[in-house]
């Protein structure tokens, strides 16, 4: 099936290049898995790609928090990345003005020149926006940015009010790839998705198999939920790469998702 029958309305409305290359990528690996890769050295970091790279469509990485990080490593570990058909998200959560953000994306790290996908908070206004698209522009690529609309962790300050804004806001404006949902509450993603309607995709973190609190705060939902209530990629950390077999956990999550995505006879 092609990804414009399987992914319905949302193939429709999503015409932003970066939102259907990740439609086309989750049909061809048939997930709707992204790994949180926050492993803390390079070598951690390759051994985990290597196992679960075939059920994924993307990796999210925090660059920052790599131990032994090195420009070869990094350029490295992305290409194989890419080989492995993935979209590369650095969860960096910019969040200053428009100006500095476009120089974030320069810097040591180049987040730039590697990332299909970046996060952002919306708390200093829109031309943040226009700053991250000027940062790929500024080496002739492009992305998309994904806006925190609601976050996973207990006692975020993100009201539903503020999220509102954010969807408002974010929905206006062609370089949003998407929304930040909160795969742990699956009545709170139910209320995004209907505000956020068919126009743009929405990722959750969030998601474990194993539902309840995780570590410092960390409230995780069910993968299969968070994707009925309305999510089109679930973000998983540690339910794959904490994993006593990160392959084979991988590759339950895959199934789970992709079931889910089958299941939903209109999306929602
Ligand atoms: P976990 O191990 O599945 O809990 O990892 C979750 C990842 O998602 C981790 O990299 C966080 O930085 C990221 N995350 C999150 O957990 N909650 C949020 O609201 C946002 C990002 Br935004």
């Amino acid at each position: 099936m092609q990804a414009s029958e399987i992914w319905g309305e949302r193939w429709i409305n999503n015409t932003l290049p970066m939102a259907r290359t990740y439609m086309e990528v989750a049909c061809r690996k048939q997930s709707l898995v992204c790994l949180a890769a926050d492993r803390r050295t390079m070598a951690g970091l390759n051994e985990l790609l290597d196992q679960v790279g075939p059920y994924l469509a993307a990796l999210k990485t925090h660059v920052d928090l790599i131990d032994d990080w090195s420009v070869e490593s990094w350029k490295d570990f992305c290409s194989k990345a890419k080989k492995m058909d993935l979209l590369i998200f650095e969860d960096r959560k910019f969040a200053d003005i428009g100006k500095i953000s476009r120089d974030q994306m320069a810097g040591i790290y180049d987040i730039r020149s590697w990332s299909d996908l970046v996060t952002a908070h919306l708390i200093s206004g829109p031309d943040i926006v226009d700053g991250l698209q000027a940062g790929w522009s500024d080496v002739g690529r492009s992305g998309g940015v994904l806006l925190l609309a609601q976050m996973s962790s207990r006692g975020n300050l993100l009201s539903p009010d503020y999220t509102e804004t954010v969807v408002k806001l974010g929905s206006a404006h062609d370089g949003v790839f998407g929304f930040i949902g909160n795969g742990s509450k699956p009545e709170e993603l139910k209320k995004l998705r209907v505000a956020v309607g068919q126009g743009k995709l929405i990722w959750t973190p969030g998601v474990n198999i194993a539902v309840g609190d995780g570590e410092m705060g960390q409230r995780y939902g069910a993968p299969d939920e968070a994707i009925h209530a309305g999510s089109d990629c679930i973000i998983v950390g540690s339910g794959i790469h904490k994993s006593d077999n990160p392959a084979e956990s991988a590759k339950a999550y895959a199934e789970l998702s992709w079931n889910a995505l089958l299941e939903k006879k209109v999306i929602s």
